[in-house]
């Protein structure tokens, strides 16, 4: 079984029996950064064994490309591991199940319940701005104090899904979302870090407290899901769908009436509870990561924040709020939001795919089963592809009149591509724009006196992390004066 040079694989890091190429791997925490170093002794493109599983390591976006969009279906697999089939059941979601039948139906009505609620209508829209307009009144109270923004941007973040999935919002001290923020922080924590490091259950590498750890935040989110989830069972009636929660149990009645299931497949409780899980998880996560590296990187560059606001002021004023409508009027904005998700990819690794059959990545030959890696920090961050990666420079995705956006390079994949592509992508897109458009109408963002500026290094995990900091929210000159 273990043949890591057999006739056209791709280089394989040295194996032990056992444990594999943990060697290579264990005592660097940052992953994505140690998978990117090594393509120096091995090329874009190698292997590795985690214990008894080969694991395919992509570096390069013409790989990518292959893997994610020419040949989609054949690694559309998920492999499964003990955290993340704690947190899916066993993969009853969409984001940890395998390609199926039944993913591929969760997956069509996820994208039809949020094309539904406003994906270019003006719901969705009317709620990033309620939430917006909470999130600068909050700004606007905490004035001139040093604030950690994490938790305000996580509330205005959950809202918006709260009210997508249960048709709900969260008042700022709430105490269940406390305890949402608390155990969604102890998730992030210690979900999918096995899918490279702990290969033997029994071998127990990977770290028992952070198990227990595991299993007691999803105590806690099972019970809040279960609530939200038996609320709405017992208010349906079928007619008026407010929600995710409400679309979900209509399709159920009617994929049941219909059989618009296959004989023999059921979207039972589980599967819909794990899919509203999902979209929560990580409508929540994700969102709120890139803001706060965004927030974190004008800190770091005001020039550029200087000229997201004067474009701001030129093309909206201050009369008026920021609209969806606004975005192409914008492009510096959109600009720099394209550079974050660039320069600190939310999810470096994206999810392990894995093969569903005996198929090839370039010239190499991948056997059936095998996990594949894609580290998403290396096609961001390629030399060939483009000038000097690591320098944070919205223009960079500006044509030469400054007018249209556009990514010089094709080595960019923020949301993954083909058919496990993000499916919150128009969402995320909707969300960023508008909530800093909202904030950056309104507020200049400062790091506080004395301070030094934070670090600008991620914590990898299952979405890249930001350290905590402290920012300075100042009302701009013009809304003093108006206000
Ligand atoms: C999957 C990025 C926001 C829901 C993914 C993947 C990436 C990604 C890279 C993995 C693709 C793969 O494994 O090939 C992002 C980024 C976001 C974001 C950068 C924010 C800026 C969201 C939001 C939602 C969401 C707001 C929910 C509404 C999902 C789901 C999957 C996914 C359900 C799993 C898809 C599947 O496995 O079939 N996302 N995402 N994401 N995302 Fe997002
Ligand atoms: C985030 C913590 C939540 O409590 C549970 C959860 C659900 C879905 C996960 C999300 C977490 C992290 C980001 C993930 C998302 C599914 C798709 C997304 C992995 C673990 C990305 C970026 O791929």
């Amino acid at each position: 079984r273990r043949d890591p040079a057999g006739p056209g694989r791709p280089r394989s890091l040295p194996a032990l029996p056992l444990v594999g190429s943990l060697l290579q791997l264990a005592g660097h925490p940052q992953l994505h950064l140690r998978l990117w170093r090594l393509q120096g002794r091995y090329g874009s493109l190698y292997a590795l064994w985690m214990g008894s599983h080969y694991v395919v390591v992509v570096n390069s976006y013409r790989h990518a490309r292959e893997v994610l969009l020419k040949k989609g279906k054949a690694f559309a697999g998920r492999p499964r591991t003990v955290t993340t089939d704690l947190l899916s059941r066993g993969g009853k979601d969409i984001a940890f199940a395998s390609y199926g039948p039944l993913w591929k139906f969760q997956r069509k009505l996820v994208h039809a319940a949020l094309s539904m609620f406003g994906e270019g209508s003006l719901t969705l829209e009317r709620i990033i701005s309620r939430e917006a307009a909470s999130l600068c009144e909050t700004l606007s109270a905490a004035q001139d104090m040093a604030l950690d923004m994490g938790p305000e941007l996580t509330r205005a973040v959950t809202n918006v899904v709260c009210s997508l999935c249960f048709n709900s919002s969260y008042r700022r001290g709430d105490p269940e979302f406390e305890a949402m923020l608390e155990y969604s922080q102890g998730i992030v924590d210690t979900v999918a870090k096995e899918s490279l490091v702990d290969i033997f259950p029994w071998l127990q590498i990977f770290p028992n407290k952070d198990l227990a750890l595991l299993k007691r935040c999803l105590k806690v989110r099972d019970q809040l899901l279960q609530q939200k989830f038996t609320e709405h069972k017992e208010a349906f009636c079928g007619d008026a769908v407010k929600d995710l929660m409400d679309a979900l149990l209509q399709v159920r009645l009617s994929a049941e009436s219909s059989s618009a299931l296959a004989p023999g497949l059921e979207l039972t409780d589980d599967h819909l509870l794990m899919t509203v899980g999902d979209i929560f998880g990580a409508g929540v996560e994700t969102t709120t990561t890139v803001l706060k590296w965004a927030v974190l990187y004008l800190l770091h560059y005001p020039e550029v924040q200087r000229k997201i606001q004067e474009e701001m002021d030129q093309k909206i004023g201050l009369v008026r709020h920021p609209l969806l409508s606004d975005r192409p009027l914008l492009p510096y904005l959109e600009a720099t939001i394209s550079e974050v998700l660039r320069i600190r990819p939310v999810s470096p690794l994206l999810i392990p795919h894995v093969s569903l059959a005996d198929t090839s990545i370039g010239e190499y030959s991948i056997p059936k089963g095998a996990r594949v890696v894609i580290n998403l920090w290396s096609v961001h961050h390629d030399e060939k592809e483009w000038d000097k990666p690591e320098e944070f420079n919205p223009g960079r995705f500006l044509d030469e009149q400054g007018q249209h956006i556009h990514s010089p390079s094709p080595s960019y994949l923020p949301f993954g591509a083909g058919i496990r592509v993000c499916l919150g992508k128009v969402l995320a897109k909707m969300e960023l724009f508008l909530f800093l458009a909202w904030v950056l109408q309104r507020f200049t963002l400062e790091c506080p006196q004395d301070q030094p500026l934070p670090s600008l290094e991620g914590k990898f995990g299952v979405v890249l992390q930001v350290q905590k900091f402290r920012v300075k929210a100042r009302l701009r000159d013009a809304w003093r004066v108006g206000s």
